[in-house]
């Protein structure tokens, strides 16, 4: 069975405080001023009732129900779902991650419980695949941006004209367990510098998960060594307040346990003639809620029965209003101007809007001058391209006149060779013809000086 305290840490304050000034037995109130303040102290001769208004608060809240968010950071199969369902004395759904995820992502589940008449709406956010990428340097980043985009819808909500944020679902982060892995040596450089990056947005409380694999004397060991190795690295991890004079002295004491070693199982083994909860090894068996065997039961103590309250006011007024903070000066907010006047939202709204409108005009005078710019050099560009071309054409007009001329004397001189060898055939031809006749008439005077011979 978990129980929830009600009233709340501010309640129980208030509650405190108006018991100092109403005497128990008296009718009337002793009302007291600040010093400085410019007010009167009066007395009341009888019963008015404001008395209630404690009571009113804790009714108020009780009906509203409460909403508390988890995340658990954490290696692959370090026992971080076994301690959720081990905490909450339930089992909320949830497979085993693969070691083979390409980066780290994170999954989120919310349930509804009841216990008496509280309500609380409970949102369990766990990393996977944490730690089982080669290159781990960007694993905090999905982490830090979930953590964000939770801080940016409550802002967004928050600057809505409309905006309903008795029924919003707060999504923030109350608490992160960080759960370090039990090699009893020292912190991972990845532990470091992802609990470096979120001590600034989230209330980290570390955790040695399976504390069991530890022995006593280097559990000791171990601790002082990841302690020391976070404050000389300047990690700030949550520190169970001290303020409150009624838990004062048990966070104080647990402050110093810190980091809580635990061990997580949901089987329940008979000890004696009671069931508990433990782990049952060939050598003994481990129970999760014996003190001398871990500390589950004082992280249970502390995150949920002492300062569930706290985490979450710590989370609205510290890691919120940082977030918020920088987010608006971002935007341009401020609440005072340089002479150190109020800032009005219309001032710091028309300042934006100025500031914007001067950006755009820049930016548009920039894309003009650029276009401008792009313009001449493609003018200057076709220029010098038109002048090549023309250059070009120049050339290949003063070459195609050489070789036309040149084409031209060729054949001048071969119809001067043609017309030469024409004459010479002509008068070759004639000189064979006379050849031709001349060695005609001296074969018929041959022939016929024959034939006067033979009749002789
Ligand atoms: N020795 C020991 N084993 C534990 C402890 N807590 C859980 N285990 C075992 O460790 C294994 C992994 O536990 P899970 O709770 O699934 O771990 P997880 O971190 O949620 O794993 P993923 O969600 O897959 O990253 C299971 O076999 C658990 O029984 C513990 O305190 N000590
Ligand atoms: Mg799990």
């Amino acid at each position: 069975m978990v129980f929830f305290h009600a009233p709340n840490r501010a309640e129980r304050v208030a509650t405190r405080r108006f018991v100092v000034l109403v005497p128990p037995g008296h009718g009337h109130c002793l009302v007291r001023r600040a010093k400085g303040e410019g007010c009167r102290t009066v007395p009341l001769s009888g019963h008015v009732g404001f008395d209630s208004l404690p009571d009113q608060l804790v009714n108020k809240s009780v009906n509203h129900g409460f909403c508390f968010n988890i995340l658990c950071v954490g290696e692959t199969g370090l026992g971080k779902s076994t301690l959720m369902d081990t905490l909450f004395n339930t089992k909320f759904e949830g497979d085993p991650a693969s070691h083979s995820q390409p980066g780290v992502q994170l999954k989120s589940s919310t349930y509804d419980l009841q216990e008496s008449n509280v309500n609380l709406k409970l949102t369990i956010v766990s990393t996977v695949g944490f730690g089982d990428q080669i290159n781990k340097e960007d694993s905090y980043k999905p982490i830090v941006e979930f953590i964000d985009a939770q801080f940016e819808a409550y802002l967004q909500e928050e600057l809505k004209i409309k905006r309903v944020l008795h029924n919003y679902h707060d999504t923030r982060i109350h608490a992160c367990l960080y759960f370090i892995a039990p090699t009893g040596h020292s912190l991972k450089s990845l532990d470091l510098v992802t609990m470096k990056k979120l001590d600034s947005k989230v209330n980290i409380i570390p955790i040695i998960a399976k504390s069991d694999a530890i022995s006593k004397s280097e559990l000791t060991k171990f601790k002082i060594k990841i302690t020391s190795e976070l404050v000389s690295n300047g990690v700030q991890i949550y520190q169970f307040p001290t303020d409150d004079e009624s838990v004062a002295e048990i966070n104080g004491t647990m402050n110093a346990h810190l980091p809580f070693a635990v061990i997580g199982s949901t089987e329940e083994l008979k000890i004696g003639n009671k069931m508990m909860k433990a782990r049952q090894y060939p050598w003994g068996t481990v129970q999760v809620e014996n003190e001398a065997h871990c500390d589950f039961v004082k992280l249970r103590e502390m995150l949920i029965r002492v300062n569930m309250e706290d985490l979450r006011e710590q989370t609205h007024t510290r890691h919120y209003e940082l977030y918020r903070r920088c987010k608006l000066e971002e935007m341009g907010f401020k609440d005072t101007d340089p002479d150190s006047k109020p800032f009005s939202l219309q001032e710091t709204y028309e300042a934006k809007r100025n500031e914007f409108l001067g950006e755009l005009q820049k930016k548009e005078e920039a894309m003009r001058q650029m276009f401008v710019q792009r313009v001449k050099e493609k003018e200057a560009e076709l220029k010098e391209a038109e002048k090549e071309l023309h250059e070009k054409f120049d050339r290949l007009k003063k070459l195609h006149q050489d070789e036309k001329k040149k084409l031209e004397d060729k054949k001048k001189s071969l119809d001067d060779e043609v017309n030469a060898f024409k004459q010479r055939k002509t008068a070759a031809e004639l000189l064979q013809s006379q050849a031709q006749q001349a060695g005609g008439s001296q074969t018929l005077k041959r022939d016929k000086e024959r034939k006067n011979s033979g009749f002789l």
